[in-house]
């Protein structure tokens, strides 16, 4: 089979959270990811998702509640049920503050007013969060949305701050990120994990299952225009006693030009570690 091939059907199986959003919406990619303050919706073939973020404080190292109402395009509110269970949970919520340094993937839990969620976090900086919703209703396609919550940030990271970095250590581990060409705006991109124990061995089958998965990555364009949520393009655990290679193959479409902060959440050996990386998209030149 021919790469480009292969990458089409690797692009479909993997990045369909990230990806069906917008193109239901029948916008241009790059208007769909555009983020806007206070609330947003992507319209979708059936069902359209919207939502309204409560105001919140932020302080600094100390846990803050996000609630949020969600309700459709008749502002009936979306319960639960009303929802499709994506990688084991109802609703996955990415927080990131503007610097790009401080990331958390949460899992919103409704309360007892219909609609409404909510979740708690705990940031490790003041000022603003971004905000990046995954949800997908039983009558409708996944969809994405997007708001922010404290003092709003004048800038996000500026691109400068943000030096391609491949490699990075949590605890025992360190993980490389291997790549077989410069990443490409518009294009499909391996990006494989290399996982090693600190002794510098290859720390094979120490991965376990995580929310359906050996491997979450999360995308966040320097530009605060995009998040992209990919999944290994290899097989899916089949029971929570597998245990996953230390190569985990993800496929990257960025959209924008610059710098991408990518996070890796693995579970290894019961343990949940978040490994952040900067990769850079470019443009290509024929
Ligand atoms: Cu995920």
């Amino acid at each position: 089979m021919r790469y480009s091939m292969l990458a089409f059907a690797l692009f479909i199986s993997s990045t369909v959270v990230a990806h069906v959003g917008a193109a239901a919406a029948g916008v241009d990619e790059h208007e769909g990811h555009k983020m806007h303050q206070g609330s947003t919706s992507i319209t979708a073939n059936k069902t359209t998702l919207n939502w309204h973020v409560m105001p919140a404080n932020i302080e600094p190292h100390k846990p803050t509640t996000i609630t949020f109402h969600l309700f459709d395009g008749a502002q009936k509110p979306i319960s639960e049920k009303d929802l499709k269970e994506v990688h084991t949970k109802k609703l996955h919520l990415m927080v990131i503050d503007p610097s790009l340094s401080d990331y958390h993937h949460v899992h919103p839990v409704p309360t007892k007013n219909a609609g409404e969620y909510e979740v708690t976090f705990t940031p490790a900086r003041a000022g603003s969060y971004q905000l990046w919703l995954d949800a997908e209703p039983q009558n409708g396609q996944a969809q994405i949305l997007q708001s922010s919550i404290g003092v709003a940030a004048k800038t996000l990271a500026p691109n400068a701050a943000l030096l391609p970095s491949l490699q990075s250590t949590v605890g025992d581990y360190t993980m490389k990120l291997g790549l077989i060409k410069p990443m490409l705006v518009d294009d499909g991109n391996f990006v494989v994990t290399r996982l090693f124990h600190k002794d510098g061995k290859i720390a094979d089958n120490v991965l376990l299952p995580l929310m359906g998965a050996y491997a979450h990555g999360a995308c966040f364009s320097a530009n605060g225009m995009e998040r992209l949520h990919v999944h290994p393009a290899s097989k899916d655990p089949v029971s929570e006693k597998h245990r996953g290679s230390a190569s985990q193959p993800l496929l990257i479409t960025p959209t924008q030009e610059g710098m991408y902060k990518l996070f890796v959440q693995v579970n290894i050996e019961g343990k949940e570690h978040i490994f952040p990386f900067v990769l850079k998209a470019e443009k290509y030149k024929p």
